[in-house]
Formats: structure tokens, C-alpha cells, sequence
């Protein structure tokens, strides 16, 4: 056993610390950090299984040149020539970065520093434009910095806690089991989405509001506050400044009903939140990409803020707006400035402030101005406008709306370098240099969770083959491209220096954020550096970071929403599943997080599906004026009539539908640029197939050349889920050499093979036409096992009970299992189910599944 090493998550923007122990080559121990305050010693089901994800497999550990294996000193020449000759011809704007939250602090703050300083543009700009721009955007309208105003201990001290468009119970699943045991001792819980979640299943108010129209919903709780005297007069002469016109414009249309039918929600719950809210001071309103990823994101971030401000439920215990961060670096990044829209540690583009940066820095050539945010930077890239980029630690293939476009543009781009850990990738395939980065477990620095607090990361093991920290291959390229001095960094705790020193540099209280602390932190000291937040109580003196010193109100109003065209009559909703991460580069390669949802999933509401001919679980494709692609149907009357909610997570390394990213539209929020990836007018078909079937092989094998194929990793192998038309005997061609054994049924046109290495199950091919299919889970545990002609029966002679899908994968318990203990033995809590089963006493995610199937047997029971 190695030694113990306190780190952060490599996920979400909670930020848990982690306590890890090498336990071989590449193998780590994981557990939740006791001792660190965003925690308390929790991990959710993605931190816990994080040392599934530490092999080698599929990593990138040389760089390269096209399909070259190449020297680092070549390759980086390469790329510092190839820029420096680009800016020589074109100019600097014809450069540009595109970078990501899941960088360290210290790496972000070389890639700034390169591009605004010594390149002499602004065309760097990060994955947080899709994530938290419109956040950030809000907090400079109301704070004049962006600051978030609250802690995690506020969420303790909450007597109401509203999540707006949040799916906190999957998405911040720590800090949501925080907001659950406050529920637990009193506190009441409103969730604001369109879905009915599983925190919003939790909850005890659910507004399943209309897409887009949160201001309308925001704004007649502020009347309503108005009408009730809730306004805090004192607060909001001493600290806030009002524009003239502001209750004017708010106070349209924000009448209870006028807001019912704004927001399609019953006038009787639009009530209860209203009395819930007025009821209790103490407030916290969580909001995440419902509100940001809207065509009227800062729009609908500021309606949030407002109410906040007005009420002077703010800079008080219990009482904040709080946005909380998606990637586990998305507020570090927002320190360095790696928007193309901020210049540096909380500065802009004022002229003091790039006169500031640039003495700071002794930088060549400042950028003056505002680089180009993603969706234009793509733009520009297809237009040749920018003929040199490079993308590190982000999938934008993938990630970003309108995906088709954006892999035009990168097949038309002169030169593209990709950094990243993972030598395939839906992007990398356009690279023309690939560069190997270290990965989590292997990176040091540090990173700023949600409540601005910053966390080492710290490596736990060696870095494989020629991996290089991120921070390191940036300082190599920029002194290939001459700034030797600019860019002497051996460590990260000189760049940290550095950055703290920015953040202090003539800075008499003018900006919040400012690490004079740590200016002169020692190597020791930063690679002993306890978690610590910035900024303190933010506000809690009533004081802003605006030249007056008060906050600004911002008079938003609701904008009429569009009626769906007769073309694409439903609207799109995209998100995220509780056990996987973005395009699941990491969670693919853990077996037990692909046992959530195995699949990309299309949900739609039973009676839209009733009305389009669509059944639970076939096929169907979902297309869009930008693109299609094809999903599975899953029937939920979570969803509102007319919507369509999909997962943002399947790539093509991992299937031929669910390709999530080619369907928004690349529209944005006039103030921040953040794509409205929430909501896209959509519509969608069933899609007929002739055989369905599954391959399930001790390796992997081609990608199967069919309509449908998904690859999820399993235990002891991978399964390939298929469907598709003519003649399925194509797939025979996949699968590996041994003993065959065959079993035919020509009535259901069913078919199953089974090849047998050494008398050992090495694959399984299950077709049928008409036919039922096994469930997968026996034959997943006949890899590798002994097997003969029996094992073509798909389960065990005198099938042992089905246990259902897994809902609790720590112990790996399943839905049937949990159904038939809380029935037979009346369990009637989690606490219970967990006494009997296990199941939700390690990490706790399932515990709203738990909570869930409970709620079940209490209402069939009733029922009954
Ligand atoms: N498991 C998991 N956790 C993650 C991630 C992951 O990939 N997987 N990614 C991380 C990242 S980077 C991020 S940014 C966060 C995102 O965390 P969340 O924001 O919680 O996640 P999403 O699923 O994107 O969207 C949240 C909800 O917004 C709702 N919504 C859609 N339209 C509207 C609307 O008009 N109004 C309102 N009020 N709500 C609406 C959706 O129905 C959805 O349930 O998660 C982080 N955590
Ligand atoms: N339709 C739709 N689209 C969305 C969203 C949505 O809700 N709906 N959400 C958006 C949001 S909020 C986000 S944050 C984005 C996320 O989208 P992406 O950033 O594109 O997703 P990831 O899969 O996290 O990509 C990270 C890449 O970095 C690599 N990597 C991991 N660690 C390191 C490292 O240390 N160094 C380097 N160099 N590489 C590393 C990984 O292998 C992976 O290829 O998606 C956005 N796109
Ligand atoms: S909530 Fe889960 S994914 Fe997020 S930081 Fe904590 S353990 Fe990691
Ligand atoms: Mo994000």
C-alpha cells in the first residue's frame, strides 16, 4: 500500500476531497475526504468508483503527428512554428485556444497569460462559455464582479431551499444529500424544471415550469413580494441602486395568473412557492444550466438575483443566490480570466486593466479587446478566419450545438492541435497534433469548487509513458515561441505564486478576488495547502464591488416565448445522467457507472408517444433543422407534453445514435454567449428495424456496422446492444475465433451463438425478429467462466430470481430486489431498506431511487 494522498474529485464543481491510496501500478484506493469541508468524508457514486478509471486504457502516452509517434522537442517545435508563422502572416487574431474548466488553475492561468499577453489576442475561451458564462455575466450586472455570494453552509442554515433548472440529486449529488438532511431537520424543498427529476420527485414543490419562462416565474414572485411587504426598503436604500423605471418593468404582467399562464403552471402551486418564499427569510435559490443554457440565460440569472437583492436575503447566513458550478474547475477558470471575455484575475478590458495586466505580465503585445466566445470562435474557424487552434481538455465535437458544423470546421482548419488524455476522441480526429496531458491522479495544482474554495489536487500516481502535465506543454510551446523569461515555470507552485501576486497587484479592495495570502507561499507550504475560500462572507457588510458600492437591480422582463412550428412541434431538452460524466471519456470505462443507463435514451411523455407512434423502448430518430440522430424510447410521465428530454453523453467511440450534439441550434445569449442548449424546437419519428440483438464479447471488437450499436464497458468484457435491418449474419464477422456453438429458431427468426475459447465463454451473439431477448446480466457473469451448449439459454438452468436493473452499484443491489424487501418486510425508509439490503448506505446516490420505489409501495398499497 502506498501512501495516503489528499486530493479533489476529478468531476463536479462540489469539489469533495478525496482520500487516495495507491494500491499498484495503476490502481487506487478511494475514499471521501473526513477532513475536507465540501464533504465532510462523502463521494457520490461517479467520486467513488473513480478508481475504475486510472488504467491505461485507450490513453494517449506519446505525442503526435498525424498518425506518427513523435519526440516532444518535434512535436512542440511544431506547434510554436506553426503558430508563430500563422500570427507572422495572418495577424494574432487568427490564432486561438480553446480550453476547459477540467484544467487546473495553474495550467489555465499559462494558457491565458500566452494568448492575452504575449500572442496579443483575446481568442481564447473555454467549455465554461457553454457551462457558466451566463452566471457570470449576471453576477457583473447585479455585483460588478463575479462573485458567488454563498457557501455550502448556508445550505445549512436554510429554512427554504429552490433549485431552479438544477438536478442537483444527479448532478451535485454531495452537496444534495447536504440539502436533504436540511430537509430531514425541517427545511422545505421547491424544485423549478420542466422534468420531473429525481429531485424534483423529492421535492416538496414541484413547478414543472414551461422552458424559458423563468423571468415571468421570477418576477411575480417579486411583485408578489412587493404586495406583501417584503421588500427590503432599508437594504435596498443603503446597498442596492434601482433603476428608475425597474418596478415598472418587472411589475408587467406579473400578476398570479397572468404568470400561470406565462409559465403553464397551476395557480394554486405558483401560490405555495409564493407563500413558501414569504414564509421564510432564510432562502437559498441553487440554479444551474435550466436558467444558464438559455437563449435568456443572464436574462433569467439577474430575475434570480433581483428578487434575492430586493428581499436583502443576501450576505446573510442561509440567505444567497447560488449558482453552482458543472467542472470540478470552472470557478478556477473563471480566477484566470479564461473567458475570451474577461482578461485576468477578475480584471476586463478597460484600459486600466489591460495596462495593469500587461506591466504585471511585462507583456509584448496586450490584447485590447474581447476575444470571440465559442460559438463565433467555431465560426470563425469554418470561415478560415482562424487557421490555427488549439483545443485542450474539452470534446467540442461533441459538446458543442450544432456539432455537424463544428466538425466541418475542424476538417477545414489549417492546423489544430488537441491536448488531451484520450487518443481517440471525436475531436482528436481532426488533430493534426496530438499532445499527451496528464490526467487526474497523475496532476498537481489547484482547483475552486462552487463555493470558492480552492483544493489541491495532488498526484497519486506516476505519469504513464510521455504524459505531461497541462501547464508544463503550454511553457514549453511559449518558450519555443520566444518568451523564455515570460515563461520559466518548473512547478505549479510558481505559477500559483504568480497568480496570486496578480490577483493582489495594485488591487486597494477594488476587485473581492485577491489571493495576497498566498503571494509568498512557499513550495512546502502550497504542497501542504489546506482547502481555504477566498473571498470570505462576500456582501456581508452590504457592500459591492461597483464604483458606488451597492448592487444593481437589472429591470428584466419575460420575452414572449415562440409557439413550436408545425415542422418541429416539440421543443429539446438535453442534460445529464447521475453516472456519467460528459462524453464519458472517464465513466465509459467503469463497468459499474454504465449500469445507471446503459444507453442513450430519448424520453417522451406516454401520450405524445401514444399520439406518434412511438413504444417504450424502440427506436426512434429525433431530428432538428441542424441535425438527427437516433435514440432509444423511454416512456416517462416525468415529462411535459410536447417536450423531449435526451443525454449529452454518447460519442461516436461509443455508438451510432445519441449524438446529442449535432441537434441545438449554435444560438446564444446576447449578453454572455452561452448556447440555449435547453431548448430546440425538435421533432421526432419512430424508426422501424428488423432484428434487434445484443454481442457481448471478453474484448472489444469493431464497431458493428448496423442502424444501432451501443458499447458499454461490463464486468469481464463489453456489450454491444444492436438493431438494425436485412441480414444480421454481417455481425458474424465481429467475432473472435474459438468453438462455436449455434442454437437456430426459425419461427421467431431468433439466433444465438456462443464462442467457446479453451472450453471458456470468450463471446455471445443474441438476434432476434420477433422474439424476446435474455437479460443480459447471467451471461455478463459467463465471461470467462466454463460454458457449454447450455449457456445458448441466455439464463441459468431453473432461473435464479431476476434481480432487476442495478440501482445501488456499491453493493449492487437491484430494482426487483428493493421492490420486493420494502413489500414483503413494509420497509418504509431508506434507513430501513438499507438495514435490510445495504443498498444506499455507501455513497448515497440511489437514495432518491430508494426514496422513490418506497413512495411506490406507499401509493399501490394505498392504491390497493
Ligand atoms: N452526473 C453528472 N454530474 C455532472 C455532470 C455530468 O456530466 N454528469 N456535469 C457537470 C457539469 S459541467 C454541469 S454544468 C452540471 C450541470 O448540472 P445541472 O444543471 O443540474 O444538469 P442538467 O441536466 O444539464 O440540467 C438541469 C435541469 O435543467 C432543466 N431545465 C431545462 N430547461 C429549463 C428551463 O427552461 N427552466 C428551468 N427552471 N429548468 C430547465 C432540465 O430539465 C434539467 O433537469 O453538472 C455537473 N455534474
Ligand atoms: N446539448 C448539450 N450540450 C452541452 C451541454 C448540455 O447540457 N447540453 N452542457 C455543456 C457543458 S455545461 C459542458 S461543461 C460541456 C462539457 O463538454 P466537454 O468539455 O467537451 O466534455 P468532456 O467529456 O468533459 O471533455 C473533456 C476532455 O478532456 C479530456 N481530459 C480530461 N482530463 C484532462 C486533462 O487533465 N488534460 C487534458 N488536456 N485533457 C483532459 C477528456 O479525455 C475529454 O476528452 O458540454 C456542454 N455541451
Ligand atoms: S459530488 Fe460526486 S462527482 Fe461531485 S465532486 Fe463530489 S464525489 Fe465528485
Ligand atoms: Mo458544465
Amino acid at each position: 500500500m502506498g501512501e495516503q494522498v489528499r486530493t479533489t474529485c476529478a468531476y463536479c464543481g462540489v469539489g469533495c476531497g478525496i482520500v487516495a491510496t495507491r494500491t499498484g501500478e495503476r490502481a487506487v484506493e478511494i475514499k471521501g475526504d473526513a477532513q475536507h469541508p465540501a464533504n465532510h468524508g462523502r463521494l457520490c457514486s461517479k467520486g467513488t468508483h473513480l478508481g475504475e478509471t486510472v488504467g491505461l486504457e485507450g490513453r494517449l502516452l506519446h505525442p503526435m503527428i498525424g498518425k506518427r509517434q513523435a519526440s516532444w522537442d518535434k512535436a512542440l517545435d511544431l506547434v510554436a512554428k506553426r503558430f508563430r508563422q500563422t500570427i507572422a502572416e495572418h495577424g494574432p487574431d487568427s490564432v486561438a485556444f480553446y480550453v476547459s474548466g477540467q484544467l487546473l488553475t495553474e495550467d489555465y492561468y499559462v494558457a491565458n497569460k500566452l494568448m492575452k499577453g504575449f500572442i496579443g489576442s483575446a481568442n481564447i475561451d473555454t467549455n465554461s462559455r457553454l457551462c457558466m458564462s451566463s452566471a457570470v455575466a449576471g453576477h457583473m450586472r447585479a455585483f460588478g464582479e463575479d462573485v458567488v455570494p454563498a457557501s455550502y453552509d448556508d445550505l445549512d442554515a436554510a429554512d427554504l431551499i429552490v433549485l431552479v433548472g438544477s438536478n442537483t440529486a444527479w448532478c451535485h449529488p454531495v452537496v444534495y444529500q447536504r440539502i436533504r438532511a436540511r430537509c430531514d431537520a425541517g427545511a422545505k424543498l421547491v424544485v423549478i424544471d420542466p422534468r420531473r427529476t429525481e429531485t424534483a420527485d423529492e421535492a416538496d414543490l414541484h413547478l414543472a415550469i414551461k422552458p424559458g419562462s423563468d423571468v415571468a416565474l421570477m418576477n411575480g414572485l417579486l411583485a408578489h413580494c412587493r404586495t406583501n411587504g417584503l421588500i427590503d426598503e432599508t437594504y435596498l436604500s443603503r446597498s442596492v441602486s434601482v433603476p428608475d423605471d425597474f418596478w415598472d418593468k418587472v411589475g408587467e404582467g406579473s400578476d398570479l395568473w397572468s404568470v400561470a399562464k406565462a409559465c403553464d403552471l397551476p395557480p394554486a402551486d405558483l401560490r405555495r412557492f409564493f407563500e413558501l418564499f414569504a414564509a421564510n427569510p432564510r432562502t437559498v435559490t441553487m440554479f444551474s444550466q435550466g436558467v444558464n443554457q438559455s437563449l435568456r440565460g443572464t436574462d433569467q440569472v439577474n430575475a434570480i438575483i433581483n428578487v434575492h437583492l430586493a428581499t436583502g436575503r443576501i450576505g446573510k447566513p442561509g440567505a444567497a443566490p447560488f449558482s453552482i458550478t458543472g467542472q470540478p474547475n470552472a470557478m478556477g477558470g473563471r480566477e484566470v480570466g479564461g473567458l475570451a471575455s474577461t482578461l485576468a484575475a477578475h480584471m476586463g478590458f478597460a484600459a486600466d486593466d489591460v495596462a495593469r495586466v500587461g506591466r504585471f505580465w511585462a507583456a509584448p503585445t496586450m490584447a485590447a479587446k474581447p476575444g470571440l466566445k465559442a460559438v463565433d470562435l467555431f465560426r470563425a474557424v469554418g470561415e478560415g478566419r482562424i487557421k490555427a487552434l488549439w483545443v485542450m481538455a474539452t470534446n467540442p465535437a461533441v459538446s458543442m450545438p450544432d456539432a455537424g458544423r463544428v466538425r466541418e470546421a475542424l476538417a477545414v482548419c489549417p492546423f489544430v492541435v488537441v491536448s488531451d488524455v484520450i487518443a481517440e476522441t471525436d475531436t482528436s480526429k481532426f488533430a493534426h497534433v496530438r499532445l499527451p496531458a496528464a490526467a487526474w491522479g497523475e496532476k498537481d495544482g489547484t482547483v475552486t469548487n462552487s463555493e470558492r474554495r480552492i483544493s489541491r489536487q495532488r498526484a497519486v500516481l506516476d505519469l504513464p509513458g510521455e504524459a505531461k502535465p497541462d501547464w508544463w506543454i503550454v511553457t514549453k510551446v511559449a518558450q519555443k515561441m520566444g518568451w523564455r523569461t515570460a515563461f520559466p515555470y518548473d512547478r505549479p507552485a510558481e505559477i500559483f505564486r504568480e497568480h496570486a501576486r496578480l490577483s493582489a497587484y495594485q488591487n486597494h479592495g477594488a476587485r473581492l478576488f485577491d489571493l495576497r495570502e498566498q503571494v509568498v507561499i512557499g513550495n512546502e507550504a502550497y504542497e501542504n495547502i489546506e482547502p481555504f475560500r477566498w473571498g470570505g462572507d462576500a456582501f456581508a457588510e452590504g457592500r459591492f464591488p461597483t464604483a458606488d458600492g451597492k448592487a444593481r437591480l437589472v429591470a428584466v422582463q419575460q420575452i414572449a416565448l415562440q409557439d413550436p412550428l408545425p415542422k418541429w412541434p416539440m421543443t429539446l431538452n438535453t442534460g445529464r445522467y447521475r453516472d456519467h460524466w460528459h462524453t464519458m471519456t472517464r465513466t465509459g470505462l467503469s463497468p459499474k457507472l454504465a449500469r445507471h443507463r446503459d444507453e442513450p435514451m430519448v424520453e417522451v411523455h406516454p401520450g405524445d408517444a401514444a399520439e406518434l407512434g412511438l413504444t417504450d423502448r424502440s427506436l426512434a430518430r429525433v431530428s432538428t433543422p441542424q441535425g438527427e440522430s437516433v435514440f432509444r424510447v423511454i416512456l416517462s410521465t416525468g415529462q411535459r407534453r410536447g417536450e423531449l428530454f435526451v443525454p449529452i453523453h454518447w460519442t461516436d467511440q461509443q455508438s451510432t445514435g445519441g449524438r446529442t450534439g449535432l441537434l441545438p441550434r449554435p444560438l446564444v445569449d446576447p449578453h454572455s454567449g452561452q448556447p440555449g442548449f435547453k431548448s430546440t424546437p425538435a421533432a421526432i419519428a419512430p424508426v422501424a428495424v428488423e432484428w434487434r440483438g445484443f454481442l457481448l464479447a471478453a474484448s472489444e471488437v469493431k464497431q458493428p456496422d448496423c442502424l444501432w450499436a451501443t458499447r458499454v464497458r461490463v464486468a469481464g468484457g463489453v456489450l454491444y446492444e444492436l438493431a438494425g435491418d436485412g441480414d444480421p449474419a454481417q455481425l458474424d464477422a465481429l467475432l473472435p475465433k474459438g468453438e462455436r456453438i449455434e442454437a437456430l429458431d426459425r419461427a421467431r427468426g431468433s439466433r444465438r451463438l456462443a464462442i467457446l475459447k479453451d472450453g471458456k465463454l470468450a463471446a455471445a451473439l443474441f438476434v432476434t425478429r420477433e422474439g424476446l431477448l435474455p437479460s443480459r446480466d447471467w451471461l455478463i457473469a459467463q465471461i470467462g467462466a466454463a460454458a457449454g451448449p447450455a449457456v445458448l439459454a441466455g439464463a441459468p438452468p431453473g432461473a435464479r430470481e431476476d434481480r432487476g436493473p442495478i440501482v445501488c452499484l456499491c453493493f449492487d443491489v437491484g430494482l426487483k430486489t428493493i421492490v420486493q424487501a420494502v413489500a414483503s418486510q413494509q420497509l418504509t425508509s431508506v434507513e430501513a431498506v438499507g438495514a435490510a439490503l445495504s443498498a444506499g448506505t455507501n455513497c448515497g446516490s440511489c437514495r432518491p431511487a430508494i426514496r422513490r420505489l418506497i413512495e411506490q409501495n406507499r401509493s399501490t398499497a394505498h392504491a390497493g
